[in-house]
């Protein structure tokens, strides 16, 4: 039997990830940047069980302490058969997981949860990856969770299978407050949605080419360690890709008049003085964008519009604990940027 332990954070895009080029190999349609979260992480252990091997055998995934036996578990077998593909192991898994986030707090678990998977199955696997082999490992789980693998401020680059994978890119010190107006379950799942998107609504060539261009104007703030052109980036990224999904037909529309509260109030706010922007994902709650002095002051001043929850910048997916034969030293997670490819 082999163990690996992996901690894992989710992440908030900057310039959004909305579509695939390739959904059998999760290749997104364009580039993506995002700030990692410090609150919330995923801790997830993989056992891998040399006597339970093979087509007859299962895998067991427990999350919260849990038994999971819907289509979590299918995608978690689904993961769990890549890797072995790539170890050349028929050995079946018992995966346990803690996932943090507080139920419905409005942030994606898949980004933490498959970049945790990713990391301890490899390690327990005795792959021995890279952080870009993890990346480009994690986006075949969850597109998102591509980026939770580096952490801090990264670019998810398009590309092949070869070429799709997240990296660290030096950014300004940056704050969020995450905003909670809406707990109930989103109207409908991003995936499905942005398969939607792609097939109905008229404005996603648009949404490709501005975001295209988006990525590379926010590489630039990012480097140029501009702050304010960086939040003016993300908060018009978000509203064009909530404008590209309400294009879809029939229409799916994520972001409520609460929601819409949230992005005045944020307004307000820079009249007022204070740097902050506004980013919204696959549902109705707010995420807003600021710098470390400001977060406290954000925070309090949008507590009346929904549970607020403050975050700075977090670290990359990392290995805490590994036992048995050909598993890597936790001391070296996380593994360097080089690709061993
Ligand atoms: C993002 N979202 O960039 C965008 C913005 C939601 C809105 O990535 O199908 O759960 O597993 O690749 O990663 C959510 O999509 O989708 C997402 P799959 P995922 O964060």
């Amino acid at each position: 039997m082999t163990t690996a332990t992996a901690v894992a954070h989710p992440n908030i895009a900057l310039v959004k990830y909305w579509g695939k080029a390739d959904a059998s190999l999760a290749l997104p349609a364009t580039g993506s940047v995002s700030m990692g979260l410090d609150v919330f992480p995923t801790t997830t252990t993989v056992t891998v069980d040399d006597g339970v091997a093979g087509r007859e055998a299962w895998d067991t995934f427990t999350l919260n302490g849990h038994l999971v036996e819907d289509g979590a578990l299918v995608r978690v077998e689904q993961f769990l058969d890549l890797v072995r593909s790539l170890a050349g192991s028929s050995a079946r898994a018992h995966v346990v997981s803690e996932n943090t986030v507080p139920t419905g707090a409005g942030l994606a678990s898949s980004a933490s949860g498959f970049a945790a998977l990713a990391t301890a199955a490899a390690a327990a696997y005795g792959l021995d990856l890279s952080q870009r082999d993890l990346s480009r490992l994690a986006r075949r789980g969850s597109g998102s969770a591509t980026r939770s693998i580096p952490g801090g401020v990264a670019v998810w680059h398009a590309g092949d299978d070869h070429g799709s994978y997240a990296e660290p890119i030096p950014a300004p010190p940056m704050a969020m407050v995450v905003v909670t107006i809406d707990a109930g379950p989103k109207p409908i799942g991003s995936r499905e949605a942005m398969r939607r998107t792609i097939a109905t609504s008229p404005f996603y060539p648009s949404w490709v080419t501005s975001t295209t261009e988006t990525v590379g104007d926010m590489l630039a703030a990012c480097a140029a360690g501009d702050f304010t052109r960086i939040g003016e980036l993300t908060e018009s990224n978000a509203l064009r890709m909530h404008a590209t999904i309400e294009g879809a037909f029939p229409p799916i529309r994520y972001l409520t008049a609460r929601s819409v509260a949230v992005f005045d109030a944020v307004a307000e706010l820079r009249a007022a003085g204070v740097e902050a922007y506004a980013t919204a994902d696959a549902g109705p709650n707010v995420v807003v964008l600021t710098q470390p002095a400001d977060r406290a002051a954000v925070a309090s001043a949008l507590a009346g519009l929904g549970d607020v929850i403050e975050s700075g910048t977090g670290p990359g997916a990392r290995l805490v604990r590994s036992e048995g034969p050909g598993t890597p030293d936790p001391g070296v997670a996380p593994a360097t940027q080089e690709s061993t490819e």
